[in-house]
């Protein structure tokens, strides 16, 4: 098999540190907490670990608004505590990618401070500030992401001048046409490289590089938040730039980047030739419904864009912005087959912290809902153990999933046919296997309603198929094939009967 990054055979596990252990007893996990249970990432058999920001942050975006990029809010520890969570990983072997905000700060962050405080301040350039439109509105129709149909823009009275902020009015958006943000942002790059992080995930990176003109965009897709419409040149150039900042590192430290842009097409330029990102986050999957023809097209469409430019695929089902795949979906039996496809596709596959336990989102009230985005579902801790307390020393910030106690980490260890099992279990298999880890990919004929297709490294082969209604289908296969492993555990070590169950997904050999 060919030699290939570490980043192309890993398995990355997203940690959203405020609801994945509390180690401090506040009700808001923590940076100990996230040390301390290592051992289950270790155990399921993950490579690298992704941690949702964790920076000084007034947290009205929940960390996504950064007031210092390079210190530890005090609610998660300090400095200290990162390094110590890191060595940590580092000696059970797991990579740890940061989380890299780069597209806005926080109000409250310095550099906007000095900002806003006069239209002379040498700080003003490094932010988007425009004069009121013809009207006295907004510059122009851009919209913001979280109440929808409102400008992107707001008024800084004493100045008399707009900001443009892509989010909450308490994110502006940082100018990269300066080069000194460039060079700010760069440096923070640096910050947690010479501290050893094997690299980032790029929060909103399509969303960097802005037209000094900031047109208007056609009024009928005005409504769309301009954030998964902007996708501009300047970017491309910005992140070729970061990738050599990156790439002087030794260590194959590596940079992912959140390409909120819909379309698999447009995502793929984000690797331009293999001089951009590493890797891009491609969201129409997620999107996707539980359907083998939808499923079959997202998989043709990212081959079809990224094989010509030799770029490596990633597939997310679940993170802490969507509702989880296992509350979409409908059954844990789907979550099982989700599994199974997740883990056996070509490309590098991100789980969602919880979602080895088969959680769903808490139910949230009205009252209860903290999250600017309403996304607070899928953000519910993680229950660690069967008592009132889930293994938390307070009561959370947000309500428990369902089921917690059943559900729990030391409930789902204890019996062997769990969904955290079945986890465990791909894992292991993908790594041992060349065709499930490097190998190619090829659609094979199937029913409509069951995808299969090989993977194949090598002398190494596996068929994979997947049944995505819940009556048992004809399955024809050729040659003698053994059941390696059955999302319902159903003829595990037994030769292939010519048929897929209820909701299976099989991987044979
Ligand atoms: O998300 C980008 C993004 O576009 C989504 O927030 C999307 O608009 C939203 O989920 C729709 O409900 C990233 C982060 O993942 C997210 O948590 C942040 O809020 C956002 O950027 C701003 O930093």
């Amino acid at each position: 098999m060919p030699k290939a990054p570490w980043w192309k055979r890993a398995v990355v596990y997203q940690i959203y540190p405020r609801s994945f252990a509390d180690a401090t007893g506040s009700g808001i996990g923590d940076l100990v907490g996230v040390r301390e249970r290592l051992e289950h990432l270790a155990w399921l058999g993950v490579d690298a670990l992704w941690l949702s920001p964790f920076f000084r942050s007034p947290m009205h975006d929940f960390g996504y608004d950064v007031s210092d990029y390079c210190d530890v809010d005090p609610l998660f520890g300090g400095l200290a505590d990162f390094d110590a969570l890191l060595s940590a990983a580092h000696d059970r072997d797991l990579r740890v990618l940061i989380d890299w905000v780069p597209a806005h700060t926080s109000s409250e962050h310095p550099w906007f401070v000095e900002a806003k405080s006069s239209r002379e301040s040498p700080r003003r350039s490094w932010y988007v500030w425009r004069d009121p439109g013809k009207d006295g509105g907004p510059p122009n129709n851009w919209t913001t992401a979280f109440t929808p149909g409102a400008p992107a823009w707001s008024l800084d009275e004493p100045s008399g001048q707009y900001y443009l902020h892509s989010f909450l009015p308490e994110q502006p958006d940082l100018d990269w046409n300066n080069p000194e943000v460039v060079e700010a942002m760069h440096a923070v790059l640096r910050f947690w490289l010479d501290r050893g992080v094997d690299g980032f995930r790029a929060d909103v990176i399509h969303n960097i590089g802005k037209p000094e003109a900031l047109p208007d965009v056609d009024p009928k897709l005005a409504p769309i938040p301009h954030c998964a419409l902007n996708d501009e040149p300047q970017t491309h150039e910005h992140l070729r730039a970061i990738r050599k900042l990156v790439d002087a590192y030794p260590g194959e430290r590596m940079m992912v980047g959140e390409v909120f842009l819909l379309s698999t097409e447009q995502v793929a330029a984000y690797y331009g030739r293999n001089d951009e990102l590493h890797l891009s986050f491609n969201f129409p999957p997620l999107f996707a419904a539980w359907e083998a023809e939808a499923w079959r097209q997202c998989i043709e469409k990212t081959a079809q864009s990224l094989d010509p430019i030799d770029a490596w695929p990633s597939w997310v089902l679940s993170n802490h912005d969507n509702p989880r795949h296992r509350t979409r979906y409908g059954s844990e039996a789907r979550a099982r087959a989700a599994a199974v496809l997740l883990l056996s596709l070509r490309g590098t596959p991100f789980l969602y912290m919880g979602e080895e336990l088969g959680l769903e989102d808490a139910v949230i009230t009205d009252a209860e809902r903290v999250d600017p985005g309403g996304r607070d579902g899928c953000r519910a801790p993680l229950p660690w153990d069967r008592s009132p307390t889930h293994g938390w020393g307070a009561k959370p910030w947000l309500p428990w999933p369902p089921n917690a106690g059943d559900r729990s980490v030391e409930a789902r260890r204890a019996d062997p046919h769990s969904m955290l099992h079945l986890y465990r279990k791909l894992l292991a298999l993908r790594r041992a296997s060349p065709a499930l880890s490097l190998g190619t990919f090829r659609l094979l004929p199937g029913a409509d309603s069951v995808l299969v297709y090989e993977r194949r490294g090598g002398n190494d082969r596996r068929v994979v198929a997947i049944n995505f209604r819940d009556e048992a289908a004809p399955l024809e296969l050729e040659g003698p094939l053994e059941v390696e492993l059955a999302s319902d555990g159903h003829g595990e070590g037994s030769a292939f009967g010519g048929e897929i169950g209820p909701d299976q997904a099989l991987i044979l050999r």
